[in-house]
């Protein structure tokens, strides 16, 4: 999904160029470039145009700290305004409402209303414990009421019988009369699908919401229409006072236009995306990651905000440098690297962030995150002679005892320093042969999953 928003994205916020600072000049050409990726991706004009030049406020004059390009602090801005754009957090289905609960379907002709319904009912049951009744008030379709109610036993639901020749108020208030009698949690109602233009129909689906009214009043919208959904939405909303959106066949829609306008255009937040046919496509909206989505970065944009607040860059850059010319990785680097790592809140930390490496046993993660153990470390280093730092291959058991009491610690811990510095040392020879704190941020890019992109490449 989104795709051809995220390709163009994060090609455009490759090239920013310059050092030190982002000024108008070296994101001129780029922010114009964002511009016509936004208006390709068919988010509507309004919506492009606070973008940019919230973009722009926000961009110009920025300070970029030693270890991040510009381009990297440029990501994260368009980054937090993308997720600005969708409503920053995920809004829930709200319903603490005296019970049953009631949620009203609303939506163009094929828009997904009645597959959201099972996608729901199936959520509400399994994740959120609630019993469930589900009701078609469509009446215009006789396929419509069957269709419902195949999709109600698919997803173990209580499906409440409705007839064409019934009103759909009369349908609603039995089926909610009826779950009050049996202490249902949730009725959902659908109701046929409408053109926003039609009154008749409109009127009709404001008494219906007048005689029940619903705790949620969702409006069903296909992604793939674009600024369209957005629009309906809007003109929806005037209609009927809706709580929120749900955005379906997000999985077949490459561009990403409506999930970007619908927030802006309506004051309303997008609650779900459904994601295919299956009545488990359904997910709940969480705008940062969806933000993160587009971008095609994950979680590593988080790793920026780390590496802003932590690592010196010089000294990486000077140890990089070190390594390349054969100074090899010897027992002061590693003390410095551990100052480097407690002023980050732990190495382990930041790495925790990148997909996959949580799944590193957790006893080694403990063990690096542990301030404690940094500090003993760097204990046991500092007992030693610069000689010893320099050549911890001579350290021999003598000597070892005399480390282990000048550092006041046991023989043991001396011998587990000396073999997570080994290991240390190994791991710093594959990456000098690429060399680099950037080819370092690469050499992650080999432990993330694919199609995930490290930032700035
Ligand atoms: N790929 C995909 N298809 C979907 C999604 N949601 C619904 N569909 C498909 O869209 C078509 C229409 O879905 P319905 O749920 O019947 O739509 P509706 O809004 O109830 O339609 P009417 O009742 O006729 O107004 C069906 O073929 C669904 O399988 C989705 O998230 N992804
Ligand atoms: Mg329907």
């Amino acid at each position: 999904m989104f795709e051809n928003l995220s390709d163009r994205l994060s090609r455009t916020l490759k090239n920013i160029s310059g050092r030190g600072r982002l000024t108008e000049d070296n994101i001129k050409e780029t922010l114009r470039e964002v511009r016509m990726a936004l208006l390709e991706a068919d988010v509507a004009l309004p919506v492009v145009r606070e973008f940019v030049k919230n973009v722009k406020e926000r961009a110009v004059g920025q300070e970029v700290s030693k270890s991040l390009t510009p381009g990297q602090v440029f990501v994260k801005i368009v980054q937090t305004e993308l997720e600005k754009a969708m409503g920053e957090s995920n809004e829930t289905l709200d319903l603490s409402a005296q019970p049953p609960a009631v949620i009203m379907m609303a939506g163009l002709q094929g828009a997904g209303k009645t597959t959201s319904v099972a996608k729901l009912s199936k959520l509400l049951r399994e994740r959120h414990k609630k019993t469930v009744l589900v009701v078609s008030a469509d009446v215009y379709r006789p396929a419509a009421i069957k269709q419902l109610e195949t999709l109600a036993s698919e997803v173990e639901v209580e499906f409440f019988p409705s007839d064409v020749s019934q009103k759909p108020v009369e349908i609603a208030n039995a089926a909610i009369a009826h779950a009050k009698l049996k202490f249902i949690d949730v009725v959902i109602v659908d109701t046929a699908g409408r053109l926003h233009v039609d009154d008749a129909m409109m009127d009709e689906i404001k008494e219906l919401h007048a005689s029940i009214t619903p705790v949620e009043t969702l409006f069903t919208v296909d992604a793939m229409t674009g600024q369209d959904a957005a629009n309906t939405a809007k003109a929806f909303n005037e209609a009927l006072p809706l709580t929120g959106i749900i955005l379906t066949k997000v999985d077949g829609d490459a561009r990403g236009g409506a999930a970007l306008s619908i927030r802006h255009l309506t004051g309303k937040p997008i609650k779900f995306l459904g994601v295919g046919e299956k009545t488990d496509a359904l997910e709940p909206f969480h705008p940062d990651r969806i933000a993160s989505r587009i971008l095609g970065m994950g979680d590593v944009l988080s790793l920026i905000e780390e590496v802003e607040r932590g690592v010196d860059k010089d000294k990486a850059m000077k140890m990089a440098k070190k390594l390349k010319t054969g100074g090899g990785f010897d027992l002061e680097d590693f003390r410095e690297q551990l100052s480097q790592m407690k002023n980050m809140g732990g190495m382990m930390n930041m790495l925790e962030k990148l997909p996959g490496v949580g799944q590193l046993p957790p006893e080694a993660l403990a063990q690096v995150q542990d301030g404690k153990m940094t500090n003993q470390m760097e204990a046991i280093i500092n007992s030693m002679t610069k000689k010893e730092r320099a050549r911890p291959d001579l350290i021999k058991g003598s000597r070892k005892r005399r480390i282990a009491k000048g550092s006041g610690t046991q023989i043991q811990d001396v011998n587990r320093l000396l073999k997570q510095f080994t290991q240390m040392q190994k791991m710093m020879k594959k990456m000098s042969s690429k060399g680099g704190m950037t080819k370092m941020m690469r050499g992650m890019q080999g432990m993330l999953p694919p199609g995930m992109k490290m930032p700035g490449r």
